[in-house]
């Protein structure tokens, strides 16, 4: 079976990379990534001799037509990814995010070719803290970033594909996600590194916003259970009831680490910040049989700190550049 895992250098593509290749013996990987400030080589390097990487934009439609010819299945994980950077530019979140991925279904609906779009929790915009009920399949779009806009209208970009021109797809909405390979720039890997580095961990506004943490793993499998057993032309919710407040994200952080669970400053608010994603994944474990297996989330945070702990030479080159531009908008206000 011929892969095209597009964004497979990127954090969670990565890691969908690692994990087919070592349960998968009948998968050859074609990973397209544009290598983008998101990509890291080195997270490909232990597997280089085992997959084609090509360097290239998915929307660039020649590209992207001439690799579907020759595959089976896509698993498109490339995307602009971070909310803080879609409301310093958009720009390249619509080019990537929208017109990336109609090249793509251009190319699967030309070759007939399956295809598994990876989208987010944040289409159907955020929930009060104390909302009993959390995003399930029917729950209506109302994305509120940039950033979120675009993975929504892309969401529906696929629904139309395979009603219009019966393309093979289907549709997974993750929350949150974990784990080793991921951006210093997000929450979590940017306040373990910040730790790491001497550097105070930064919240933003009052802190009570909630999260639904996933380990990269559950959602990967999740992935690999809907390609296996979905239904064509479904949408299926990924989440592990692993809501957390982001306070408590980093006092945990900091006490995994042997620092005073007060040693972080409180920043400027993110404009527009969501308060709350919670995801009822039910349809995926009843319909599908699928289960997380990462469960405890403290013990996952350990493993993550650890594994930045003991890969310095894959984040150190980014920190200095990352955090400038933090500072460029960010300011400490308690
Ligand atoms: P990431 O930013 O770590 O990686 C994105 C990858 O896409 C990078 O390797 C980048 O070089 C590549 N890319 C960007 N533009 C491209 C283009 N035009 N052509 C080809 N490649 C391009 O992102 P991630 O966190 O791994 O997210 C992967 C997918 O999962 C995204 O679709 C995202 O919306 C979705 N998702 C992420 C999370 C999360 O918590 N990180 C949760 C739910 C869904
Ligand atoms: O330094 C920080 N301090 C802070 O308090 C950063 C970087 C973030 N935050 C807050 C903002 C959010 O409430 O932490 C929470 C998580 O922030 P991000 O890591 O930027 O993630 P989020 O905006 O929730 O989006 C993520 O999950 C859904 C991914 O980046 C998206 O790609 C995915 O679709």
């Amino acid at each position: 079976m011929r892969v095209m895992v597009t964004g497979g250098a990127g954090f969670i593509g990565a890691n969908f990379v690692h994990r087919t290749l070592a349960t998968r013996p009948d998968v050859h990987i074609v990973v397209l990534d544009k290598m983008t400030y998101a990509a890291n080589a080195q997270s490909l390097a232990p597997v280089a001799d085992r997959i084609e990487l090509v360097e290239g934009d998915i929307a660039d439609t020649a590209l992207v037509d001439s690799l579907a010819a020759n595959t089976d299945l896509v698993v498109h994980f490339a995307a602009e990814s971070h909310n803080d950077n879609s409301l310093a530019d958009p720009t390249s979140f619509v080019h990537t995010n929208l017109v990336g991925t109609f090249s793509l279904l251009e190319a699967v609906r030309t070759h007939g070719v399956r295809y598994h779009h990876i989208s987010t929790d944040e289409v159907y915009g955020d929930l009060e803290l104390d909302d009993p009920d959390r995003f399930t399949e029917t729950t209506a779009y109302n994305p509120s970033s940039p950033y979120s806009a675009t993975k929504a209208g892309s969401d529906l970009l696929v629904r139309a594909w395979v009603r219009s021109f019966g393309v093979q797809a289907t549709i997974s909405n993750c929350s949150n996600n974990y784990g080793p390979y991921q951006h210093i720039e997000k929450f979590i890997p940017r306040q373990i590194t910040n730790v790491l580095s001497g550097i105070r961990p930064k919240l933003y506004g009052h802190g009570k916003n909630v999260r639904d943490w996933i380990h990269v793993h559950d959602h990967n499998d999740a992935v690999w259970t809907i390609i296996d057993k979905g239904q064509i032309g479904e949408t299926y919710l990924i989440g592990a009831d692993g809501e957390a407040d982001n306070r408590t994200v980093i006092e945990t952080i900091l006490e995994l680490t042997g620092q005073p669970t007060d040693a972080f400053d409180f920043v400027t608010d993110r404009p527009g910040h969501d308060l709350r994603y919670a995801i009822d994944s039910t349809r995926l474990r009843t319909e599908l049989g699928w289960q997380p297996q990462f469960l405890d989330f403290r013990t996952g945070l350990a493993d993550t700190i650890d594994w930045y702990r003991n890969n310095q030479n894959w984040w150190q080159p980014l920190k200095a550049a990352t955090e400038n531009k933090y500072a460029t908008t960010e300011k400490v206000v308690e």
